[in-house]
């Protein structure tokens, strides 16, 4: 008993009074969290909680996920499809049927002028897996068009190219439970706890259990970096050069895994001659890490009984992504670690779908990752759909980051933006407005009226969001998982997978060829197209009622599988989807192309993502315990930097870049070095106005975390104006 304090009260939370729980899979990052969806006895969502018996987030959820389910009435919602009137230049609602009609008259007007591909369409990461394989079967199948890409152009495209490069397929090959096994692991450029918190909820149980090292690179000091064992403050953009210094000492100190190389790989020799000139010597003045600390790490990875690599945008995002990417392959294949029990090479994705559409949506290729090069899957896919196989380009078109310079020189006239923002995610904004401005047609498919694209668009489409539809995603351990359907869409708005029906309806080829009405129909489509082939993507085994029972089956697996379980690692066998079977080893050699750091411009420029945000905040820009965390544009900013430049924390600085200004809030943090700035991409007309985004040779993703900006003081009167007129839209 203690005297003199009344007994502590508990805080209870009064419970919501739920009917019905439903099954849903989060809609924001590629964790791939499963959510129960508390309905009350009007059928009105009250509630949600992680799902306990789900493998991915056994019962957790983050802040996101946890406060998703308030979206559905959130501000600003499309209730009614609506038509810029040219005369006034503004909106007039019009129905379905009118939005739909003139659409389509204009993207075959457009296309009658001037060529079949001067209409172009960019999608998502962000739609149901199903979504995605009607809308590759409509524009590939019925608007004809080449110049058809996604949004994870910005984001996976260095993975993809990479996983191709060095494994001859897309597909990550590893899993969370590998988090289990493994005896050391890096994480380059990837900050788990904000970015992917439950994934790092994972890593940390994993180490709880059984401590092994954790290894981050990252120029900041991240949340990760702060959980690390070994933190490597990189200089931005000169990962391989890393690297190549660790694959030098592996290889010079014999600690390669010579069994796993001669038997599975190719490209060995070129590999060693080539980092034999990245002596640590030399490298530690390129990558800023000393030759100690890469001695040290190289051998600590190598020694390894089993060791895994992770990583994100710090790596895709550069101009040389695909080759980052490529040479993490290296590292693991010259060590022995891919398709075993902790030893992979896995590329943590981004979008909650970013996978499906990489699978599905026919985007730089046919569904179910095949090839417009291969006349076979041309063959293939035609006689699927019952469209003649002529009709298909036969080779691949503009990536999203060609699309938009094609609309600058005038080769593209029309564009169909579905669930993508790039007038806040795209680099260098200046010139993407202009280009938006120069488009004789725009149609922009959102869940919001009041996204920042929309302000160019002549039609606005509205969508249903999350489990206002039904189907799945596929998430960055190829787990494909379920969302039911849980409400009616929000007003007059419509299923994104409706709204593809029913424009193809309008195209000629889309009178002849079967578009599923329902999603379910279109997912066994799917499994058909991925049955009887020796690749890994099969989907042939699952069923919608087998991935509910089961929170979730990883691909592949293939038809007549009667556990629950699909193949957690690929390549286990060590064969490669390659033509001879083997692995690529291939040599990167290290190219200096960045716009740096001068006299004029002295800070490095990085940005990047926030816990409580999501991308360009149409979504958590709404829901007040997400936002008020982080209502402003603000930058990190060393306090030694502020000091030397009389800024002090939490006022306005303006920056400037090559390209643009921005104002920001300044916030005083020793997470990032003195000679770099972070900004968070998340605010409207921010960091995407100074950024330059020099694109991959390979994959064509812009180097969104490296430019140069210079500091400059700035009235707080005039700040606080310019920031609320930019965010006013
Ligand atoms: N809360 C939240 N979570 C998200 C998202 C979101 O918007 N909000 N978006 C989702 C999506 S689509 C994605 S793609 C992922 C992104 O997830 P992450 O890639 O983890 O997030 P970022 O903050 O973009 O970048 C990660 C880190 O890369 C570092 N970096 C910069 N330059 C370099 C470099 O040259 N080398 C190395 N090694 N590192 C560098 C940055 O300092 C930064 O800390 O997050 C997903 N999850
Ligand atoms: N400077 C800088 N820029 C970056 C990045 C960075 O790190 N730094 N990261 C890049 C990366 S990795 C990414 S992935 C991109 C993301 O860039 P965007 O894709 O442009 O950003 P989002 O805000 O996710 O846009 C998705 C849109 O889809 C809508 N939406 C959501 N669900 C649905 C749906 O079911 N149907 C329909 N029709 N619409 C829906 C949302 O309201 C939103 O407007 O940004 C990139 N830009
Ligand atoms: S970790 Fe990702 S998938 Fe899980 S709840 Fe958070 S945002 Fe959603
Ligand atoms: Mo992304």
């Amino acid at each position: 008993m203690i005297f003199g304090r009344k007994k502590p009260k508990p805080i209870v939370i009064p419970t919501k009074p739920v009917k019905e729980w439903k099954l849903t899979t989060c809609n924001y990052c590629s964790t791939g969290c499963s959510i129960e969806i508390g309905l009350d006895d009007n059928g009105r969502v009250v509630t949600s909680r992680g799902d306990a018996s789900a493998d991915v987030n056994r019962g957790k959820l983050c802040i996101k996920g946890i406060l998703e389910h308030e979206l559905f009435e959130s501000p600003g919602r499309g209730v009614q499809p609506l038509i810029r009137n040219r005369f006034q230049d503004e909106f007039v609602p019009a129905d379905w049927d009118t939005a739909l009609d003139l659409s389509a008259r204009k993207i075959k007007e457009i296309q009658e002028k001037y060529g079949r591909d001067s209409f172009a369409v960019v999608s998502t990461g962000q739609l149901l897996t199903e979504e995605f394989y009607t809308l590759g079967k409509l524009v590939r199948g019925c608007i004809g068009t080449n110049n058809y890409d996604g949004n994870t152009t910005l984001c996976m495209a260095s993975a993809v190219s990479g996983y191709k490069r060095s494994f001859g397929s897309d597909g990550p090959p590893g899993c969370y439970e590998d988090f289990e096994h493994t005896e050391c692991l890096m994480a380059f450029g990837s900050n788990l706890p904000e970015q992917h918190p439950i994934i790092y909820w994972r890593l940390k149980e994993a180490r709880e259990k059984r401590h092994f090292p954790l290894i981050v690179i990252d120029p900041r000091v991240t949340m990760l970096a702060q959980f690390a064992d070994i933190h490597l403050p990189i200089t931005p953009g000169t990962d391989c050069v890393l690297i190549n210094a660790m694959l030098h000492v592996i290889i010079s100190e014999g600690l390669h895994d010579e069994n796993y190389i001669s038997a599975h790989t190719k490209g060995f020799e070129e590999l060693k001659a080539l980092v034999a000139d990245y002596n640590p010597i030399q490298a530690q003045h390129i990558c800023g890490i000393d030759e100690d600390m890469i001695r040290h790490v190289a051998r600590l990875y190598a020694r390894a009984g089993s060791a895994m690599s992770i990583w994100t945008m710090g790596i895709n995002q550069s101009t040389h992504g695909s080759d980052g990417v490529v040479n993490i392959n290296n590292l693991n294949l010259v060590t022995g670690n891919i398709g075993k029990p902790g030893g992979t090479s896995l590329s943590i994705t981004g979008q909650c779908n970013a996978m499906g559409t990489r699978e599905w949506s026919s985007c730089s290729g046919l569904p179910g990752y095949r090839l417009l090069e291969k006349p076979e899957h041309r063959e293939e896919i035609g006689k699927f759909w019952g469209v003649d196989p002529e009709f298909f380009p036969k080779k691949r078109g503009l990536a999203q980051t060609d699309i938009f310079p094609a609309i600058e020189s005038g080769e593209i006239k029309g564009l169909w933006l579905v669930a993508t923002n790039p007038m806040t995610s795209m680099p260098n904004l200046g010139r993407i407005r202009k280009m938006m401005e120069k488009l004789e047609f725009l149609i922009v498919q959102d869940v919001y009226v009041d996204v920042e694209t929309n302000k160019y668009s002549h039609v606005y489409l509205p969508a249903a969001v999350w489990a206002e539809k039904e189907g799945c995603h596929t998430n960055t351990e190829r787990r494909v998982n379920l969302t039911r359907n849980v409400l009616k869409p929000y007003a007059d708005s419509q299923t994104d997978l409706w709204i593809f029906n029913q424009m193809a309806k309008r195209f000629e080829n889309g009178q002849k060829i079967h578009f599923p009405e329902s999603a379910e129909e279109a997912f066994n489509e799917m499994r058909q197209l991925s049955v009887g082939d020796k690749r890994t993507l099969d989907i042939s085994g699952m069923t919608y009622e087998k991935i509910e029972k089961a929170r979730g089956i990883q691909w592949p697996y293939r038809e007549g599988a009667d556990d629950l379980k699909g193949d957690p690692r690929l390549y286990s066998d060590g064969h490669f989807q390659t033509e001879d079977g083997r692995a690529n080893l291939i040599a990167i050699r290290f190219r200096d192309n960045n716009e740096k750091p001068d006299d004029d411009y002295p800070f490095w420029c990085n940005s990047g993502r926030v816990v409580e945000h999501f991308h360009t905040r149409t979504r958590t820009g709404k829901i007040g315990n997400c936002n008020k965390f982080s209502p402003t544009p603000y930058m990190e900013i060393n306090p030694d930097a502020a000091e030397a430049l009389g800024i002090e924390q939490m006022t306005y600085v303006r920056l400037l870049s090559r390209r643009g200004d921005a104002v920001v809030l300044a916030q005083l943090t020793h997470r990032v070095p003195r000679n770099m700035i972070f900004i968070p991409f998340h605010f409207y007309d921010c960091v995407n106005r100074l950024t330059l985004g020099l694109l991959d040779p390979h994959s064509r993703q812009p180097a969104f975390k490296q430019c140069a900006v210079r500091i400059e003081k700035i009235d707080q009167q005039e700040a606080a104006r310019l920031n609320l007129e930019r965010r006013a839209f």
